[in-house]
């Protein structure tokens, strides 16, 4: 600490910070314009000079570090004249329609102007007035009014790593723009706004925003993002109810600021004119929808739903809760299906994503959830990224990779079949044939125990199994692991030394880990790997399934699931089972429920009659639709509560309209068991009720009570009842929320799990054999076929296809195919091609690419114009019972 004065006030300050940081912190304002933490300063604008005493001129405050005993001036004579003459300097290079610009009241020069007085310049008008660009949907870019500040292009190269912008030209002619002023959507833009969140001026602005309200007229309203599980918070801008632009709070975790293209533009859809306005019923599935009042559509749910318990017992029924709803609404649907119709079937879209992390993780650590949080990957020294394509589905978790690399030399270890964007940032790639993760990771635990890396101490403190462990590795050389995986054995060896060679070794996951026959014992795998090299129960370290959707995760802890109550609570286990039936005041079903797939297959069989789909479209997304949909076609009653009239939808006897994110109160739980609240920003549309009040209008109808006048009502009764939720409460949940478990009202939070113990005790060692996937290619279907997410839409489409500034960026699908199996084929980029498996088929354009490792290719699933899971399954976990829909054969061709 160094110490200094600052307008005669003595400041203490770290001696690494700037003069601008120390006088920020000792609460004294210096104006800025090129300025931001998160970026390296230029001191470009020279806003910030101060007067430091024996100095030969002002120094710009931001660029200047502190020392020892300096005395600084902030509000000088001289400061003062500097910066009114800098300010004319600008504005001579500025249009002067502050009145009809859209940025007045947030502009920063314009409100430097007013502060300093400053009404005209004396200098020439010299602004060349460039043509407003608005030719893409999302950023609307008037250079005329542009400062040179360079944030915009820094925030690109620092913290998006996405270098799109430039200056270009010299002297007056100096702009900022794309290399050889490429439109935006050529230039490698990913549209996350960045560069537009941080100018100062009107130069870069939303482009759905322009001309629509000026910043005083709009009410800001800070909620969670509703797309992936990083649960980044978001500020809505809205005028007479209509949202405007969306913002994110540069202090507010996880994101600090950071958005992606959805959760920046994806929020048009609520407003889609062809969202479910009624309720929606008919008999028979060959019948059309006919509109109903609520009073009808609840009643006939009601009756039906009961005539079925009566008729063929409770098990005919299940419950498919969304994980794109609320905690409260995930806990009501569980409640309703035990306590009102008496079943456990009860599961929720978990089963097709994370339900292997869940059932992994359990069985290695006693708890099925994220060990550490997001913020914790800056600080990796090495980090795992396997089966996870962090920038396209977990944009801003990326960044926080990105960062630890480029800034902080970690170094990254990227496990994936596909040339992923973060493999420009690995040290080492380990391209393994999809469906060999067990194998893999059983070499890298080879290496590390041949090799004497691992952490004895931490064994034997705090593991077991070692031994069984050590029996199976031994098989898996490096050589043999080549064979089987296809991954170089230098590439192996060099990442196990890596990882094991730092106490901040961090793992972070997604799908193309779960997502197979063996995902739950991939799972596994990746805890041995952290066990037994001792990284995990402290910061930057740990095991991190990023979360797919934005709460998922809390859907799981809510007890959505066919096997326990809320946080994992067994449901078989006869306490447990005692205090819920207490407290819902009725019987409770002794039997484990039905996982989703086996719910299809008792359907075909006959046995379940009926079900309750809330906010998930498994006749779209569950893999194999044909098989699915054959057994939604035998329920006697299907009801669906949805926002759009999905595939699922169209199956439906009842479909009830529901309102979204914007318009409703309740919580979400990120990736990190950050529970948040929402807060409604808008009323939903006419005729449109929450999830939460449809389920209790439900039960009230069946005659089992469930009366809330709120969310948070809901939410202090799952806090009774479950200890690692007893903290929590709505009023503790303002600002940034409280990380699961928050054992009483003055426990602050967990936000790194298993510290001195873990959940179950010992961590397991699992000792796992490789086993190959279901289907493996052969001569009649030659290609392995993987599936997962683009950057812009998001899993059914429903929603990121509803925005047209998405839409207008991608606006279809393409198979991702390499050029060795391309050209035997005669295929070329832009060909219409067959794609056809066991299953299914469909024709969808070609992109022959390195991208797609050679014998493999790639398809999204979020066009129905695509609908790739006709070609996916038969494969499942063998635990978890989750699709895998990472691996199955097909055969491409061009159509005769
Ligand atoms: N833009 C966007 N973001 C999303 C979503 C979306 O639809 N769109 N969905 C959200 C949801 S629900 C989820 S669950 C998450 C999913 O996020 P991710 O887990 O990142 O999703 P995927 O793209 O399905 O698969 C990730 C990677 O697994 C790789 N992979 C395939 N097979 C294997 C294998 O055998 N081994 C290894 N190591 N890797 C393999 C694939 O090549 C792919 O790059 O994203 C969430 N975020
Ligand atoms: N081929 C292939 N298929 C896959 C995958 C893959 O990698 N490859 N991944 C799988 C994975 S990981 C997942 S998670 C699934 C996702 O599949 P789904 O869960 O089916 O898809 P989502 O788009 O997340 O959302 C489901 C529905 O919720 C609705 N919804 C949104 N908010 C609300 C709300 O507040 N209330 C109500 N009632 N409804 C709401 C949306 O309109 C949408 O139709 O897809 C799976 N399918
Ligand atoms: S803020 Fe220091 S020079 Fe711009
Ligand atoms: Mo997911």
């Amino acid at each position: 600490m160094v110490s200094l004065f600052i307008d005669g006030k003595k400041v203490e300050s770290e001696s690494f910070q700037t003069i601008l940081q120390a006088a920020q912190k000792a609460g004294i304002h210096i104006p800025t314009l090129c300025y931001d933490p998160r970026l390296a300063p230029t001191g470009a604008c020279r806003m910030c000079v101060v007067e430091v005493e024996g100095a030969r001129s002002l120094v710009a405050s931001c660029a200047t570090p502190v020392s020892k005993d300096m005395k600084v001036s902030t509000r000088s004579e001289s400061v003062m004249r500097a910066r009114k003459l800098n300010l004319e300097l600008i504005w001579s290079h500025h249009p002067n329609d502050c009145l009809t610009c859209d940025k007045t009241g947030e502009c920063q020069l314009q409100k430097l102007m007013y502060e300093y007085e400053v009404k005209t310049s004396r200098f020439m008008n010299c602004n060349p007035s460039p043509v407003p660009d608005d030719s893409n949907p999302a950023i609307y870019r008037d250079m005329s009014k542009c400062i040179l500040c360079g944030k915009c292009v820094r925030i690109c190269d620092e913290v998006q790593n996405q270098h799109v912008w430039e200056f270009s030209s010299r002297g007056m002619g100096t702009s900022v723009a794309t290399a050889f002023e490429k439109p935006l959507k050529n230039s490698g833009c990913v549209f996350c706004g960045h560069c537009v969140s941080v100018c100062p001026v009107g130069a870069l602005m939303d482009k759905p925003a322009v001309k629509k309200g000026r910043p005083w007229e709009t009410r800001k309203v800070r909620t969670v993002c509703c797309y992936c599980g990083v649960g980044c918070s978001l500020v809505l801008h809205i005028k007479q109810n209509e949202i405007l632009k969306v913002t994110a709070d540069t202090h507010s975790p996880p994101n600090y600021g950071s958005l992606c293209v959805k959760g920046r533009y994806g929020f048009e859809f609520h407003k889609s004119t062809d969202r479910l306005k009624s309720p929606l019923i008919r008999d028979h599935l060959n019948q059309p929808f006919r509109e109903a009042s609520w009073e009808e559509a609840i009643h006939l749910v009601a009756r039906r739903f009961m005539e079925i318990k009566l008729k063929y017992g409770p098990d005919a029924f299940g419950c498919l809760s969304s994980s794109r709803g609320t905690n409260e609404e995930n806990y009501l649907a569980q409640k309703f299906t035990r306590a009102v119709m008496g079943t456990n079937n009860m599961d929720n879209c978990a089963r097709v994503c994370h339900a292997p992390s869940v059932t992994g993780l359990r069985a290695a650590l006693g708890s099925g959830a994220a060990t550490n949080s997001l913020a914790d990957i800056e600080g990796a020294e090495a980090l795992i990224v396997s089966g996870s394509n962090t920038t396209e589905a977990h944009p801003v978790a990326a960044l926080k990779i990105k960062k630890a690399v480029r800034q902080n030399g970690a170094k990254l270890i990227v496990i994936d079949p596909r040339e992923i964007e973060l493999v420009q940032y690995a040290t080492v790639w380990l391209r393994l044939k999809p469906g060999t993760n067990v194998a893999l990771i059983n070499g890298l635990l080879h290496v590390i125990l041949k090799e004497d890396l691992e952490n004895k101490e931490f064994i034997q403190q705090r593991t077991e199994n070692i031994d069984m462990l050590k029996q199976v590795v031994v098989q898996y050389t490096p050589e043999r692991v080549e064979e089987i995986t296809g991954v170089p054995q230098e590439d192996i060896i060099k990442a196990a030394r890596i990882y094991a060679g730092t106490r901040k070794g961090m793992i972070v996951y997604g799908l193309g880990m779960t997502e197979h026959k063996a995902g739950s014992h991939g799972v596994m795998s990746l805890a041995n790997l952290s066990l037994i090299t001792g990284n995990i129960g402290r910061p930057n370290t740990g095991i991190n399934p990023l979360r797919g959707q934005n709460n998922v995760q809390g859907s799981c802890d809510m007890g959505a699931l066919p096997d326990v109550y809320p946080c994992y609570q067994k449901a078989d286990d006869p306490i447990v089972h005692k205090k819920f039936s207490e407290a819902w005041g009725c019987q409770l079903p002794v039997k484990p429920g039905l996982k989703e797939p086996q719910m299809y297959r008792e359907a075909l069989a006959g046995k379940v009659k009926a079900m309750y789909i809330i906010g998930y479209d498994p006749a779209a997304t569950q893999a194999n639709t044909h098989h699915v949909v054959s057994a939604m076609k035998e329920f006697e009653f299907l009801v669906v509560q949805e926002l759009f009239m999905t595939e699922t939808a169209k199956l439906a006897h009842v479909v009830l309209p529901a309102s979204c994110f914007f318009e409703k109160e309740g919580t979400f739980t990120n990736a990190e068991r950050r529970v948040r609240r929402l807060n409604q920003a808008i009323p939903p549309p006419e005729g449109i009720r929450h999830d939460w009040e449809i389920m209790c209008f439900i039960a009230n109808a069946m005659g089992y009570p469930m009366h809330y006048n709120h969310p948070g009502e809901i939410m202090r009764e799952i806090a009774s009842l479950t200890p690692e939720f007893a903290g929590i409460d709505y009023e503790r949940l303002e600002g940034d929320g409280l990380v699961w478990p928050v054992w009483d009202k003055k426990h602050p939070g967990t936000p790194i799990l298993h510290k001195d113990t873990f959940t179950r005790g010992k961590g397991r060692l699992n000792d796992l054999l490789y086993t190959p996937s279901e289907e493996l290619p052969d001569n009649d279907y030659p290609l392995y076929l993987t599936t997962g997410r683009r950057l812009y839409h998001y899993n059914n489409g429903s929603m990121s296809l509803r925005n047209p500034e998405i839409r207008s960026i991608s606006s279809e699908e393409f198979i991702e195919i390499h050029p060795s199996d391309a050209e035997p084929l005669g295929i070329k980029t832009g060909d219409i091609v067959r794609v056809t498996s066991r299953r299914g088929s469909l024709e969808v354009q070609a992109d022959v690419t390195t991208k797609s490792r050679p014998g493999s290719v790639f398809l999204s699933f979020h066009f129905p114009e695509t609908p790739t899971n006709v070609l996916t399954g038969p494969g499942e976990d063998i635990l978890a019972l989750t699709p895998e829909y990472k691996v199955c054969a097909v055969k491409v061709e061009l159509p005769s």
